[in-house]
Order: structure tokens, then C-alpha cells, then sequence
């Protein structure tokens, strides 16, 4: 599978979310990343629901990748009008029904991704692979935009790869978190698919999105 770019909205200018958007849609990136976050499971709180719902009605061809970084996040899928094409992923940490919650996506028409966080080891993946469509491996400890990467992440991603591949090579590689214009191209042979693009690159201080966005897309074929 190709690299593909997205980018994260948390890191857009909040006043002009739309033109950004459009912008990024127009230029043919795959993904909107929508970080929602419940000030619970982390310390912070982002785009709520009535954003990550309201994105969907001005997108053309770019999809959205919604990562849900609350406790129950089954709850909030009505108000994000969960559907066909959109990637859903859960943390591994906010569940304690997990089957039951990848199961709700997958009922809703979306992919189910499970979002695992720094601390969290590989290994827990193994009984969900056969239900999901990927995984996202956190390279920073969730929550804020601009946080350093995690020491042992490129290991963490080349481990992830390891057991996805021993399941499906399909299954998708998603890796959040400090994807910075040095460290992508590394990310990319350590095997992932989809980059969150924020801070540390294509929305980095100056930057036009109609440059940044190309270039980042080449560094990551
Ligand atoms: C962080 C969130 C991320 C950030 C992204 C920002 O908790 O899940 O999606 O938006 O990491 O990118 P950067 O380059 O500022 O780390
Ligand atoms: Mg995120």
C-alpha cells in the first residue's frame, strides 16, 4: 500500500477550518485526522462532536480518520454520524468492552481501527486482528499537539508491523504522533501506511499547505 498523508485538524488555524479543509481535499490527500478527545482519558479536550459530524457534509473526496480518545467511546458515534468510508479507531485503554465497540463500528458501515498508546505493548493486539482493518500505534503520549517522540517507537512500529503482517498484510499501519519531516521517512520503512500530519510538519510554522502537503507526500511513498 501506498503512504498516505493525514493531516490532523487540531493543529489547523480554529478559525478557518473550513478553507483548510477544502484545501487539503483539493490538493487529493486521503484523510482528515479528527482527534476528539473527553478531558477524561486525557488532559485535554479538541474538536467536539457537532466538528468531527459537520466536517463530513464539506467533504469531496478526502475521508475522515477519527481517533476517539474518550472511555466509552461508543457513546458519541451517533453524534459524529459514524458511517461508510469513515475510520473509527478506540484506544485499547478506554474500553473495557472492546469486541463489543469494534463490532458497533463495523455494524455502522466504518473501519475499525484500535489506537494503542506508549506504554501500551503490542502483544494486546493480538486478540483483535481478525476484527479490525488496522491499528494505531501513538508515538507520543496522547493528548496534545507538539509532544516529543516516544523513545523506542520506531521498534514499537517495526513490532506492530511484524504481528499485522503474521495476521493479513492488509491490515493497516497508522502512526500518530511527532511524524516530523525527519523522522517520516524512517516511520515509512519501519512499515507504516497512514502519517498524521500536524505540528511537526506539514502545519509547522510559515508553511503553505500547497507545498508542505506534496512534499510530504513524496517522502512518504
Ligand atoms: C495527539 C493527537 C494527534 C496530534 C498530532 C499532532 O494526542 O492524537 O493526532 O494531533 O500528533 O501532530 P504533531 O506533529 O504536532 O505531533
Ligand atoms: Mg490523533
Amino acid at each position: 500500500m501506498k503512504g498516505m498523508l493525514s493531516p490532523s485538524l487540531m493543529c489547523a488555524d480554529p478559525l478557518n477550518l473550513q478553507a483548510d479543509i477544502e484545501t487539503l481535499d483539493a490538493l487529493g490527500v486521503s484523510y482528515i485526522h479528527l482527534d476528539f478527545m473527553d478531558n477524561k482519558f486525557v488532559p485535554n479536550l479538541t474538536l467536539d462532536t457537532t466538528i468531527v459530524r459537520a466536517v463530513k457534509s464539506i467533504l469531496k473526496n478526502m475521508k475522515r480518520d477519527i481517533h476517539i480518545m474518550a472511555f466509552e467511546p461508543e457513546q458519541y458515534f451517533d453524534r459524529m454520524d459514524i458511517g461508510q468510508g469513515d475510520i473509527v479507531s478506540v484506544h485499547y485503554e478506554a474500553c473495557e468492552n472492546l469486541h463489543e465497540v469494534i463490532d458497533n463500528i463495523r455494524q455502522r458501515g466504518a473501519s475499525p481501527f484500535i489506537a494503542i498508546s506508549p506504554d501500551t505493548k503490542p502483544e494486546v493486539l493480538n486478540d483483535y486482528l481478525t476484527e479490525v482493518d488496522g491499528v494505531v500505534v501513538m508515538t507520543v503520549y496522547p493528548g496534545f499537539a507538539g509532544a516529543p517522540l516516544v523513545d523506542g517507537s520506531f521498534e514499537k512500529l517495526s513490532a506492530v508491523r511484524k504481528l499485522l503482517n503474521s495476521v493479513d498484510p492488509a491490515l493497516i499501519l497508522e502512526v500518530d504522533g511527532h511524524v516530523s519531516w525527519d523522522l517520516c521517512a524512517r516511520m515509512r520503512a519501519c512499515g507504516a501506511d497512514i502519517f498524521v500530519a500536524g505540528s511537526s510538519s506539514i502545519y509547522g510554522k510559515g508553511l503553505k499547505l500547497e507545498e508542505s502537503v506534496p512534499k510530504m507526500t513524496a517522502m512518504i511513498q
